[in-house]
């Protein structure tokens, strides 16, 4: 026996993409059904970005789910760039005039899934084996399985926004897809530990160790990251010895100020530089980490998924509201702009702020004149500020 139920718009997703996406909708009174592979507790227990542009919390503040992030939000308006003992400031609200927030992702989605309900965007759990159909006409429907009953939802859009191993992207054929990758020869091991941050900003690290960054969650929430082989073994970092190497790496003026405590969550991400294209075909729109990922070098993975959602659930609502098809339309072309700055963004700051294994002498000599030109040009400084606080939408 399967289940038939309509709807306008179907979310495969329940990140906070596709839960931005679906409360956007909502709004504007637009029917929205998200099915969502995972647990409630399981999207929740992912730790991953910490920064947030007003890109994003201008969304929150638009649809009123912003009362937390304004109390416990803390609003930077810098970040230092370390290499050895030199600590250079990018002061992003005096280059700007604007600011981020520091805020965990794993807040923002707990935030818009607290509000589901009263707002009557249904998320369905737990759906197992979604499958797209019919992407490339008006009626495009999917089904997924749920405590051993199969379902059918037919919608007139579908957002895939489940994120980079999800069947949304695979869902467009190979002779319209064009796939840009770039895989890294390192990963990011991550801590999360309930100590005090050793500074009130940010500091990423080029140490001849390798990468660092010292980042937080609040005044008693520290999130810190070192670079590690691609392959690491997670067991080879007991808690102490990444403490040790946190300490080197970051300079002995931030270790002198570092307070130790056990993980509560340690893990190791891979990076990647990825684009697929297009954004859109048919009755299918990608956002967020379904169509691409960049390294969290340069704070942009969250940010992204929040700009495409701005641009496709302002397509959708016109689309809805007046019958116009030109953001449909428009969608990818749009999107892809400014996933590919934001690509460039991280890919620099990557390059810049990582040993590679197998560079020389002169590639280092590179890293450190990038450096010094950014310590002495208000320019070349304002170029990254500009890229940090988010490019205009
Ligand atoms: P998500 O991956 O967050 O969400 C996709 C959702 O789709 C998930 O809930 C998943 O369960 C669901 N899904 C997948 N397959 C499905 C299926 N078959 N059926 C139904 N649902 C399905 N960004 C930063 O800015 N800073 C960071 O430090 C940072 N660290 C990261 C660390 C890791 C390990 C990873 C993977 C990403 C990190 N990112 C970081 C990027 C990250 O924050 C993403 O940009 C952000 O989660 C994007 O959100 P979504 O596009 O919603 O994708
Ligand atoms: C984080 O706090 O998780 C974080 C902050 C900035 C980054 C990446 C990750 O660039």
């Amino acid at each position: 026996m399967t289940t038939v139920q309509k709807t306008q718009v179907a979310i495969v997703g329940g990140g906070p993409a596709g839960l931005l996406l679906g409360h956007l909708l909502r709004l504007e009174g637009i029917e929205v059904v998200i099915v969502e592979r995972a647990s409630a507790d399981y999207v929740l227990g992912r730790i991953r970005a910490g920064v947030l542009e007003a890109t994003l919390t201008d969304l929150l503040h638009k649809l009123g789910i912003n009362e937390r992030l304004k109390a416990e939000g803390l609003p930077h308006d810098g970040f230092y760039l370390a290499d050895g003992e030199k600590l250079i400031h990018i002061n992003v609200g005096e280059l700007t005039g604007k600011t981020v927030t520091v805020y965990g992702q794993t807040e923002v989605t707990r935030d818009l899934m607290d509000v589901a309900e009263a707002r009557g965007l249904q998320i369905v759990y737990e759906a197992g084996d979604v499958t797209l159909n019919d992407i490339e006409s008006d009626t495009p429907w999917l089904t997924y399985s749920r405590d051993g009953v199969e379902h059918r939802l037919d919608a007139r859009f579908i957002c895939g926004c489940d994120g980079f191993h999800g069947p949304s992207r695979k869902a467009i054929p190979d002779s319209v897809g064009r796939v840009y990758e770039k895989v890294y020869p390192f990963g990011w091991l991550g801590i999360l530990a309930d100590v005090p941050p050793c500074h009130h900003e940010l500091i990423y690290a080029n140490h001849p160790n390798g990468f660092a960054l010292a980042s937080m969650r609040s005044e008693t929430r520290s999130r810190y990251y070192i670079q590690v082989p691609v392959d690491e073994d997670i067991a080879l970092w007991p808690d102490d010895r990444l403490w040790d190497e946190l300490a080197v790496r970051l300079g002995p003026e931030a270790a002198a100020r570092m307070t130790r405590g056990p993980a509560i969550e340690k893990s190791i991400a891979p990076l990647r530089s990825f684009v697929f294209e297009p954004m859109r075909h048919g009755s299918l729109f990608l956002a967020g980490d379904s169509a691409h990922i960049v390294p969290p070098t340069g704070a942009k993975g969250l940010n992204l998924a929040a700009s495409d959602v701005a641009y496709l659930s302002d397509a959708l609502i016109r689309f809805f509201k007046s019958g116009d098809e030109d953001g449909v339309a428009g969608y990818s072309e749009k999107a892809l702009a400014r996933v590919w700055k934001s690509e460039r963004f991280s890919w620099q700051l990557t390059t810049l702020m990582h040993r590679f294994p197998g560079t020389d002498a002169f590639d280092r000599r590179m890293q450190q004149a990038e450096l010094d030109y950014i310590a002495g040009s208000r320019s070349a400084r304002t170029a990254i500020a500009e890229n940090y606080v988010g490019l205009p939408l």
